[in-house]
C-alpha cells in the first residue's frame, strides 16, 4: 500500500452507473466497501484495456477512501484456464510457469501505474480446495448436475454444469434475451454444444480430468479442475462475503461470467443479489477492433515503460477517457497525455499559483459522478493554464493541488 495523502475538504458521495439497473447508484452502502474486481488470466502481458479496468478501480477506491470509507478489494487471478494451458503448450513451456511470470509483470506494471494493490489476491489455483465443497453443496441441492464425460480420462467421470433455469433472477445482471446470451457464450467460454447439457448455456462448474491436464482432488466430483465463473463466486463469498458492494470488470464479462458468477453466489449464498453495483470498464481497442490477448493487437504497458515511457502518462492517457465507453488507443493520446503531464509539472513547480480549493472541489465532484476522470482533468488543465499564463498569489496553492492528484487520481508529479 503505497502512501496516500490526504486532502483538506470534504468530499461528496460516490456514486457510480450499475450495469444492472443501469440507474445512477451510491457505490457505499455502509461505512465499509467492499470490491470485488475480475483479475487477470496470466497467459500474456498487461494490454491498454487492462490497465483500464483496474486503473479504473483503482480510482474508485481511492475517490472512496477519500470519501471517508474504508475499502476492502479483492482481486483473483484465473491462473488455470484454457487459454493459459493452449498458451503454455504453443510455447513450450509449463503452464505455471508462464503464470508466475506473467503475474509478476502484471503486479510490475500494476505498480508503475500507481494502482493500490487489492488487500488480497487470490489465484484460482490456490483456491481450489476451498471451490469443492460448494460445487458439492450446489449438487446436493439441485442446482448441479453431472455429465457423463466418455472422454475424461477415467471411466464414468462426470463433468458437473450449473442449471440456469432453475434461477429465477438469471439475465438480470445483463438484461440479454436468449438470443442475446447465445451469441457470446462460446465466444467467451461457454460450451452451448455440450452433449448432455439440459440447456445450451448452463456453465460448466467442474471438469473432470482429461490426459494431459492438470487435475486436483475434487472429492465426490471426482479428480479435475474448476470452471471459471464459480472461482470468482466462492473467492467473493469466502473473502467478502455476498452481497459484495461492487463487482468490477470489462464489459466482456457482463455475459457470462457476471451472470453466471452471480447465479453461483447467490445460490449458494442464499442472497438476493450478488453485488450492490456492477459496474463496467469500456473494452479498449486498437485498429477498430477491441484489444485482447487471443487477437494479439496490443499495446503492452511493459513495452511502454521499456521504451522510456512515464507510466504517469500512460496513467494520464487512461484517465483521458470516461470508463463506461469504448475507446481506441491511439498514440497521439499518448503524445496528449504526455504534453499534458509536462504543463501540470511545469504549473506545480513554481513558488504558488491561484488559489486551488475549488479546483479540488471540481475534482472530487468530477469522480463522485460516475468517476468522470475526463472532467476532473479538465479541471486541473484549467488551474494549470491559469498559473502559467497569470501566475497566483496562493504559496500553498501547488502543494494542495499537488497532493490532491497524487491521493485521488494516483498522478505523481
Ligand atoms: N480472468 C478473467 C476475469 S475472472 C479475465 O477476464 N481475464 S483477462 O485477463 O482477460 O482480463 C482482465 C480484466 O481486463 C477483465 O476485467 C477484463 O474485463 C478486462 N479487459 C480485458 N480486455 C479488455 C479491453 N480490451 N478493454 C478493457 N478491459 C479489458
Ligand atoms: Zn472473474
Amino acid at each position: 500500500m503505497p502512501f496516500v495523502p490526504k486532502v483538506p475538504g470534504s468530499a461528496p458521495e460516490v456514486r457510480v452507473r450499475d450495469t444492472a439497473s443501469g440507474e445512477l447508484v451510491p457505490a457505499a452502502r455502509g461505512d465499509l466497501v467492499t470490491l470485488y474486481v475480475c483479475g487477470i488470466t496470466p497467459y500474456d502481458a498487461t494490454h491498454m484495456g487492462h490497465a483500464a479496468t483496474y486503473v479504473t478501480f483503482d480510482l474508485l477506491g481511492r475517490v472512496l477512501r477519500d470519501s471517508g470509507h474504508a475499502v476492502r478489494y479483492v482481486q483473483n487471478i484465473t491462473d488455470i484456464d484454457d487459454p493459459l494451458l493452449e498458451r503454455a503448450e504453443r510455447d513450450g513451456v509449463d503452464w505455471r510457469d508462464l503464470a508466475t511470470r506473467e503475474i509478476a509483470l502484471f503486479r510490475e506494471d500494476m505498480t508503475a501505474l500507481a494502482v493500490i494493490p487489492p488487500d488480497e489476491y487470490l489465484g484460482a489455483v490456490e483456491s481450489i480446495p476451498t471451490f469443492v465443497g460448494p460445487i458439492e453443496k450446489l449438487v446436493a441441492d439441485g442446482w448441479a448436475y453431472a455429465v457423463p464425460a466418455p472422454d475424461a480420462s477415467r471411466d464414468g467421470a462426470q463433468d458437473h454444469y450449473f442449471d440456469v433455469a432453475r434461477d429465477p433472477r438469471f439475465g438480470s445482471v445483463s438484461h440479454l434475451d436468449e438470443a442475446g446470451m447465445m451469441e457470446v457464450f462460446a465466444e467467451r467460454g461457454g460450451d452451448p454444444d455440450r452433449e448432455g447439457k439440459r440447456n445450451r448455456l448452463d456453465a460448466l462448474l467442474w471438469r473432470a480430468h482429461r490426459e494431459g491436464e492438470p487435475e486436483w482432488d475434487g472429492g465426490s466430483l471426482g479428480s479435475g479442475r474448476p470452471g471459471w465463473h464459480i472461482e470468482c463466486a466462492c473467492i467473493a463469498l469466502d473473502h467478502l462475503g455476498i452481497p459484495v458492494d461492487v463487482q468490477g470488470g470489462g464489459t466482456d464479462l457482463v455475459f457470462p461470467h457476471h451472470e453466471m458468477s452471480s447465479a453461483h453466489g447467490r445460490a449458494l449464498g442464499g442472497s438476493e443479489s450478488f453485488a450492490g453495483s456492477f459496474v463496467h470498464q469500456g473494452m479498449v481497442g486498437l485498429d477498430g477492433e477491441k484489444m485482447s490477448k487471443s487477437k494479439g493487437n496490443l499495446v503492452l504497458v511493459s513495452q511502454l515503460r521499456r521504451d522510456g515511457v512515464d507510466p504517469m502518462a500512460i496513467r494520464l492517457a487512461l484517465l483521458a477517457r470516461h470508463h463506461a465507453h469504448d475507446w481506441m488507443w491511439t498514440d497521439d493520446q499518448l503524445t496528449e497525455a504526455q504534453q499534458r503531464l509536462s504543463t501540470w509539472r511545469e504549473a506545480l513547480s513554481g513558488n504558488g499559483g491561484p488559489v486551488a480549493d475549488q479546483t479540488v472541489d471540481d475534482i472530487r465532484a468530477a469522480l463522485a459522478d460516475d468517476l468522470d476522470s475526463p472532467r476532473a482533468l479538465g479541471a486541473v488543465d484549467r488551474w494549470a493554464s491559469q498559473s502559467l499564463t497569470r501566475g497566483g498569489d496562493d504559496p500553498g496553492a501547488p502543494g494542495v493541488l499537488g497532493r490532491a492528484l497524487d491521493a485521488l487520481l494516483g498522478i505523481r508529479i
